[in-house]
């Protein structure tokens, strides 16, 4: 009964109902939830890398459509960093590796990193 619960907590009421009256107030604790911390997967500017691709990369990696494809693009070009998106950890790392191999594999100099909101 109340004794055998690490939830009980003393609440001033008796216990002790009598023989066979065993009575207990559970009070439960709330389980305690926390949330993730975010990181934002930056996109970098460079000379080189085609605007195309850019803005291809931004549908393909990060679901974006057309025209916040072009705004988030064109953005980076003219101040040189921008946010292509906000995750948890293991979401952020994946998109940048994945923009990263994308750009290896084309021949773009591209660069793309995550840090911490
Ligand atoms: N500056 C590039 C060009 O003029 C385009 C570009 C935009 C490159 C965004 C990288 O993250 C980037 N071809």
């Amino acid at each position: 009964m109340a004794e055998d619960n690490e939830n009980d907590q003393e609440n001033g009421n008796d216990d002790n109902g009598g023989p066979g009256q065993g009575v207990g107030v559970v009070t439960k604790t709330a389980p305690k939830t926390k949330r993730p911390s975010l990181y934002k997967v930056l996109l970098l500017n460079d000379d080189y890398t085609p605007q195309e691709f850019v803005v291809w990369l931004l549908q393909a990696v990060f679901k974006k459509d057309a025209e916040d494809a072009v705004r988030i693009m064109m953005h980076v070009h003219q101040s040189g960093i921008g946010v292509c998106g906000v995750y948890t950890y293991e979401i952020a790392e994946t998109k940048v590796a994945q923009v990263m191999e994308l750009s290896r594999r084309n021949q773009h100099p591209l660069q793309c990193t995550m840090e911490r909101e």
